[in-house]
């Protein structure tokens, strides 16, 4: 197990104490497991005046190959670190070991070496432009850095998406100031250990950790931060993009979701069960891209709720550490409370339980933790409540459709738009309503396939810009014209 105590900030090269500290808190048993600092309005002056100074020092004057060799140290010595990276992971989140090996931490060295790698290829464009006296111009376009770009990252997969975003960011050439979820520091404080270790130059990363309410406009407002890129919860999002608008600064916003599948008539049924069960319990059913609503079709309907249902009571919910373990508990008491407000409006609003619904009871510390059951729900509108708005746990609503058309209507009849699971072995089916799906990104008989060059982000209440290969350099530098007479 990790042997963090006292997590602290890193601003200008140096890890700081700070006058105010907060309970790092167990999510498996209540209990105090450490202190995470509360920075102020004096350390993030610091480490956005560091982060101009490394734009034109040091940092700004590495060639683009440098840099990105820089950035493969990180992830190697991520990948020696391993173990320390799973158990702070564990240990702030709840999560099973199963997916911290599986997901999350592999993806941070992932996100590392592939932004790495790509870097050194973006390019820019030229085109020779002919004026009507024939005369010629060279018009070409070099990539800058943005400057001091704020990353904003969430609990539900620390690691992989704070790295998500500052490895792109670096790997453009800008500085970052990350503050991560006040939930989830752990994993960010190692990454910054990381970066002092293989010699980042300082200022060129920084962590600022503290809760969101104090620390975050403060940030996001900040005259020095030149771009803010935020994944998180869309009321959050909007919040932001008031305290950037001043400042007319760059964003990229992946925010919330109300993901659908649909199994269609003609889908392989074991394989659409498995993948259904898996896109709704995956980390507690706390991921963006999780489903929460399914959609099924009368023909076989009954079949697959029987199924999912069997699905479901196999999964085992306990210690994270344990290696049997699927799901642990939520992050938090106030969002195993929210969640659990969720199963009881969808009691009020009438839902049938076909399994879960409350917490399960250990006898043991446990119970003082934040458990929830997997929950599968039947027999509400999709204009409930429960319907409409994101949950952000282990729950599925099933409805039952009898015609295309109709189930496209239905799942684009929310204000969210990020992801949706389509279930079917006709390839014409599949390429048919794919795009007729408003949102971000369609997964065609698999959930949370990722390849990290591919564009990646929402629509609607979903979020604002895309990230993912080419899209992320695009959105962590500018490109300026340079235009030259020829003669
Ligand atoms: O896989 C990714 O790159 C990504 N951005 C996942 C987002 C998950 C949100 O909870």
């Amino acid at each position: 197990m990790s042997n963090i105590t006292q997590l602290d900030c890193y601003l200008a090269g140096q890890f700081i104490e700070s006058p105010h500290y907060f309970d790092n808190i167990d999510p498996v048993n209540g209990q105090v497991i450490g202190k995470i600092a509360e920075a102020d309005q004096t350390m993030i002056n610091a480490a956005v005046d560091a982060a101009q100074q490394a734009l034109t020092g040091e940092w700004g004057k590495l060639t683009v190959n440098q840099r990105c060799d820089l950035l493969h140290k990180v992830a190697d010595r991520m990948a020696e670190r391993e173990q320390e990276f799973i158990a702070a992971e564990m240990a702030d989140t709840g999560k099973s070991l199963q997916q911290v090996k599986s997901i999350d931490i592999p993806r941070g060295t992932a996100n590392f070496r592939t932004f790495a790698d790509m870097a050194r290829f973006h390019g820019g464009e030229s085109f020779i432009t002919e004026l009507p006296n024939g005369d010629k111009a060279l018009n070409y376009s070099v990539n800058k850095p943005l400057g001091v770009v704020a990353v904003i990252s969430p609990w539900n997969l620390p690691l992989l998406l704070a790295t998500w975003k500052v490895a792109p960011a670096l790997a453009c050439g800008n500085c970052v100031i990350l503050k991560p979820s006040e939930e989830t520091s752990s994993t960010a404080f190692l990454l910054a250990q990381v970066m002092d270790e293989v010699g980042i130059p300082k200022g060129v990363f920084s962590l600022i950790l503290g809760r969101g309410s104090n620390v975050g406009d403060t940030l996001t407002s900040h005259y020095g931060v030149d771009a803010v890129t935020f994944t998180g919860a869309s009321s959050t999002g909007q919040h932001i993009m008031r305290s950037v608008a001043t400042g007319v600064k760059p964003i990229s916003f992946e925010l919330g979701g109300k993901n659908s599948a649909v199994v269609f008539a003609d889908a392989d049924i074991e394989k659409a069960v498995a993948g259904v069960a898996r896109s709704t319990f995956t980390n507690c059913g706390q991921v963006c891209l999780c489903t929460e609503k399914v959609y099924v079709h009368s023909s076989i309907a009954s079949e697959f709720i029987e199924k999912l249902k069997m699905q479901a009571q196999k999964i085992k919910i306990g210690y994270p550490a344990d290696p049997d373990v699927f799901i642990g508990p939520l992050v938090s008491k106030t969002h195993q409370e929210k969640v659990l407000s969720y199963y009881q409006l969808a009691k009020e609003e009438g839902a049938e339980f076909i399994i879960g619904g409350s917490v399960p009871k250990f006898n043991d510390e446990r119970d003082q933790g934040c458990f929830i059951e997997p929950t599968i729900i039947t027999g509400l509108n999709d204009n409930a409540r429960v319907n409409q708005e994101e949950i952000f746990g282990p729950v599925c609503h099933i409805s039952i459709f009898d015609d295309e058309d109709e189930v496209i209507k239905r799942l684009n009849d929310t204000p969210y738009g990020l992801a949706a699971a389509i279930w079917t072995e006709s390839l014409s089916c599949a390429h048919r309503v794919a795009p007729q799906i408003d949102v971000g990104l369609v997964w065609v008989n698999t959930w949370f396939l990722r390849d990290l060059r591919t564009p990646f982000g929402g629509v609607k209440l979903s979020g604002i810009g895309r990230e993912g290969g080419k899209h992320s350099l695009e959105f962590y530098s500018e490109p300026v014209n340079i235009c030259i007479k020829l003669n």
